[in-house]
């Protein structure tokens, strides 16, 4: 297989959950550079025509959905319609998600549930749904947007970190259970990256000083920055083409060298 095939998308139908923007909006940006067809969802209908006007921008033609990933029955008609308007979908990236920063102890078991539901089980019920079509066609890729909370955990963050740990293992369940069809599925862990999601945690100071965690954050990359959202194409783009189909249940972590730090010396 020459160089090109090996990472070419050409052909292949590639699904990005919550990909209106933020990292989602960057990888699918980035597999439609290596030749895929991009169909993505969003929640929230302004947020997905923004979404189609930005892809529209960059000069792709995606196609949009608007399903919320936790509502089975409406996940299951969507990918239908899917499957009917633009093909089979060939390459899955569960990116949609939500954080909630509280203390445990403030946080109620709804707020555990809500963030379990979007965060871990609306991933299981995405791959569920895609599953049936990509083992019928003998080939599928399926990538979960994990996270540094999937190896480690921090405060405030129990019900993220939860089902983002959560995820890891789903990545593996479903290489294990579907391996032998064919189907790749491994995880992204981005470090800390620059998007919406993060802004809190990097906003200005009112003496102009940079926040605290984005100090810290700062030092506890080697790579002494934030990551941005398309640091992230290169791994999308090698976990969504054939150069891996021999990779599986793997979790890729692109977080400019964090999990092999201590941290800079105060
Ligand atoms: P973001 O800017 O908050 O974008 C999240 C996207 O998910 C939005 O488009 C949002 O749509 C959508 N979404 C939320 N709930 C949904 C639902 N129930 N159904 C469908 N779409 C839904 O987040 P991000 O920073 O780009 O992060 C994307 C993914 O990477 C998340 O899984 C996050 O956990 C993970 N991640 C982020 C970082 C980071 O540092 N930023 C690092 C590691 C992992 P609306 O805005 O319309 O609600
Ligand atoms: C937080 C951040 C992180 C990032 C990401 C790191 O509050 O700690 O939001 O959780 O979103 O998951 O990999």
């Amino acid at each position: 297989m020459s160089f090109i095939d090996m990472f070419y998308l050409k052909g292949k139908v590639a699904l990005v959950t919550g990909a209106s923007y933020g990292i989602g909006f960057e990888i699918a940006k980035a597999l439609s550079s290596a030749g895929a067809t991009i169909v993505f969802n969003d929640v929230v209908e302004e947020n997905l025509n923004k979404g189609l006007a930005a892809y529209q921008e960059a000069g792709i033609k995606a196609h949009g959905y608007l399903f919320d990933i936790t509502d089975e029955p409406s996940v299951i008609e969507n990918i239908k319609l899917i499957e009917k308007d633009v093909g089979v979908i060939d390459i899955l990236v569960n990116n949609a998600g939500i954080i909630q920063r509280k203390p445990m102890l403030e946080t109620t078991a709804a707020d555990y549930r809500k963030i379990i539901d979007i965060d871990l089980t609306g991933q299981f019920i995405m791959a569920k749904a895609v599953l049936p079509s990509m083992i019928a066609k003998g080939h599928g890729k399926i990538i979960n947007i994990c996270s540094m909370m999937s190896e480690l955990g921090r405060e405030t963050v129990v019900g993220y970190a939860s089902a983002k740990g959560g995820l890891k293992m789903l990545t593996k369940n479903i290489c294990s259970e579907f391996g032998s069809a064919n189907i790749q599925c491994n995880g992204i862990g981005p470090g800390y990256i620059a998007t919406p999601q993060t802004a809190p945690l990097r906003e200005i100071q009112e003496d102009g000083s940079r926040h605290p965690f984005d100090q810290f954050i700062i030092s506890k990359t080697p790579a002494s920055r934030w990551g941005t959202p398309d640091d992230l194409a290169g791994a999308a783009i090698f976990l969504a083409s054939d150069a891996s189909n021999f990779v599986n249940g793997h979790i890729l972590y692109v977080d400019g060298g964090i999990l092999a730090y201590i941290g800079k010396q105060p």
